[in-house]
């Protein structure tokens, strides 16, 4: 099974995909997610220039040896667009794999854990009866488990909320399909810490007063407190039970998070933003945090992020693999069949794609009773309409940055 061509395939149906397609000398496909949001030319340029040479001829059926082929080969390591293309690649060659045994990718990585996926989905709201509406609309969807994201009084605009202006705009929709805004530079937005910390311990009250205690609830504070922040709001949580508290304070620095653990026992999750098991070294080893984040998309593919999960597994840590609209249908996919077979599977971030990604990609999952599920068909079950791409060429589009009241740069 030679790999005679490659496609990279750019399409922005509701938001930018880029897709990875090798096609064998047997005439077999396989699919590969390489969406970086708002940097998707980079990933494809490191694709066409640096990648796609390199895959020609070889044997698909050795994934191990092209990761790190691929990985050690360029000698300059790590980082979001590298790891992106080297997902992309890993990915299409599980699904070559998969068609060329007959068998859905999760029969390869040791068979089924569990029935189905536990998923989460994105309530938001700009104020409390938004907020209840959102989370009621989610439940009627299906979900067993949401993410509670909240305007905060005084800030104009806030990740996880539409803006005012795109909320009309888009006819009420609470959350865009796409954080990031189209356009030829980054939106700025607003942000206070200190308002904050003071609103959302009395989002989640009321959040538990009207849906009760047993609702598994879930906030991402997206990367914007120091340390003694992200402690103070996650002691301020306890009452509230919640899932996990993702991303409290940026993860560079992973100490931090020892400061973090000392004051709270709120669940942690981090990781959407890190691409390999290094980044996780400390965090792991040291048990501070209690969900990984990582996407196949973002962390080498399926065998790299089988690797970081087989790593958390010996610390009681579980998967919480990243799902957001970013992802395209081919990474989730990825992501369903890596996080049906592994046993420490937490939770799958389920956010639903827009209508004309649906045309674009074909998908088989299943959603029922608030788990997904891969599917049976042989490989990922996703399959790329070309002709549909072609309809959606791509648009400049950045995510939006902070800045503090006197104009100060702050994570978004
Ligand atoms: C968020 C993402 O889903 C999440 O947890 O952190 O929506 C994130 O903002 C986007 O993936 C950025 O592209
Ligand atoms: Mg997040």
């Amino acid at each position: 099974m030679i790999i005679d061509s490659a496609e990279v395939i750019v399409t922005s149906p509701d938001r930018n995909f880029v897709t990875l397609k090798l096609t064998t000398d047997d005439g077999l496909t396989g699919l590969g997610d390489a969406t970086l949001n708002g940097r998707e030319l980079a990933v494809v340029a490191y694709l066409k220039d640096h990648v796609v040479p390199l895959l020609l001829g070889r044997d698909a059926h050795r994934i191990e040896d092209t990761w790190q082929f691929l990985y050690r080969s360029a000698y300059w390591r790590r980082g979001p667009v590298t790891m992106a293309a080297i997902a992309a690649v890993d990915t299409a060659l599980w699904d070559l794999k998969g068609k060329a045994a007959g068998m859905p990718v999760y029969q390869l990585l040791g068979g089924a854990s569990r029935t189905g996926l536990l998923a989460y989905g994105h309530a938001s709201g700009r104020d409390l009866p938004e907020l209840f509406d959102s989370i009621r609309a989610h439940q009627a969807q299906g979900y067993k488990a949401i993410r509670v994201q909240t305007g905060v009084p005084g800030l104009k605009s806030i990740y996880g909320i539409a803006s005012n202006a795109t909320y009309e705009a888009m006819d009420g929709v609470r959350y865009d399909h796409e954080p990031a805004q189209r356009g030829s530079l980054p939106a700025e937005e607003d942000w206070d810490t200190r308002s904050y910390l003071r609103h959302v311990p009395t989002v989640f009250e009321a959040v538990r007063g009207e849906f009760g205690p047993e609702l598994p609830l879930l906030h991402d504070a997206h990367h914007r407190l120091t340390p003694v922040q992200a402690a103070q709001l996650g002691k301020a949580l306890e009452p509230y039970d919640l899932f996990w508290l993702e991303d409290v304070t940026p993860a560079e620095n992973q100490e931090a998070l020892r400061l973090v653990r000392r004051h709270t026992t709120t669940p942690l999750a981090i990781g959407e933003i890190f691409n390999t098991v290094w980044d996780y070294q400390q965090i792991i080893r040291e048990q501070l945090i209690d969900y990984v984040r990582s996407a196949v998309t973002h962390t080498g593919g399926i065998s790299h992020l089988k690797k970081v999960l087989d790593y958390a597994a010996q610390y009681q840590i579980k998967s919480g693999m990243h799902g957001p609209t970013d992802i395209s249908p081919v990474g989730m996919a990825a992501a369903l069949h890596l996080g049906l077979s592994v046993h420490n599977f937490g939770i799958q971030e389920y956010m639903r794609h827009g209508a004309r990604t649906d045309q674009v990609f074909q998908q088989s999952f299943t959603w029922q009773d608030g788990l997904l599920h891969p599917g049976d068909r042989p490989g990922l079950g996703v399959e790329l309409d070309l002709d549909e791409a072609g309809k959606y060429p791509y648009v400049q589009a950045y995510l939006p940055f902070n800045r503090l009241a006197d104009g100060t740069v702050h994570d978004w």
